[in-house]
């Protein structure tokens, strides 16, 4: 097995619980700020998870509620603009915490000289003032929706890590929490460990060469240890 030299994160449900308090809330807040009836209640909110980029999430309901494509294209564009600065507020106002475990993980494997970036669907707007707030200056290669012209499951934001480090896929590793991302993630030839949480506990996850519930599960923990030592 190749040396361990980089760990890839994902972002939304793997380094921080930011789906249901946070994305969420700021989707419903731009609806209601625009006038419109819609809301995603947690459960909607699972099942519209489905679909990744939150600009192709709105288009996809406005499109299911029965308006014409261009109408839900030019809708979603503008909502998803107003919702990113709410997701801002809501990171500066600390509404956005770190999943239990990630600081430790991160810390354990800095200490260790492997490579941290992360490789996220979400738009840098967020994305950026976020990182910096939950982990300071911990990530090498930073690449988001923003970048990339596929959101995941296609593994153009793996790719373009992978590119802008010079680092073979084989020398990685992805940590995900969703069918979407493991996928993205394997398709970028690269292995996979895997946490889910409460919205991707039914996702098919046997693609990872690791599944697990939490980030402090001490098997994650002993897996990542072990190629470590190995690449030393
Ligand atoms: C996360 C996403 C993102 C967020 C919302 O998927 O799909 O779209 O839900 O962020 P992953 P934006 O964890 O697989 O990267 O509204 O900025 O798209
Ligand atoms: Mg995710």
């Amino acid at each position: 097995m190749s040396p361990l030299v980089a760990v890839i994160f994902d972002v939304d449900g793997t380094l921080v619980d930011s789906e249901r308090d946070g994305h969420r809330v700021a989707f419903n807040a731009a609806f209601a700020e625009a006038g419109l009836p819609d809301r995603w209640d947690v459960a909607t909110y699972g099942q519209l998870l489905k679909i990744t980029g939150g600009a192709r999430r709105l288009a996809f309901w406005f499109k299911n509620a029965g308006r014409g494509p261009v109408e839900a294209d030019e809708l979603a564009q503008r909502l998803h603009k107003r919702k990113t600065e709410i997701m801002r507020q809501l990171v500066r106002d600390g509404r956005v915490q770190a999943r239990p475990g990630a600081h430790q993980l991160i810390d354990e494997l800095a200490a260790s000289g492997v490579q941290i970036h992360v490789a996220t669907t979400g738009t840098r707007a967020w994305v950026e003032p976020l990182l910096d707030r939950i982990f300071g200056d911990r990530f090498h290669t930073v690449i988001t929706g923003t970048e990339v012209s596929d959101l995941k499951p296609s593994p153009a934001v793996y790719l373009e890590v992978l590119a802008r480090t010079s680092c073979p896929p084989e020398s990685a590793v992805a940590v995900e929490d969703s069918a979407n991302g493991v996928a993205a993630a394997l398709a970028a030839g690269l292995r996979c460990v895997a946490a889910h949480n409460t919205y991707t506990r039914d996702d098919d996850l046997s693609g990872a060469a690791l599944v697990t519930d939490r980030l402090t599960d001490p098997a994650l923990v002993e897996w990542f240890r072990n190629r470590v030592r190995r690449a030393r």
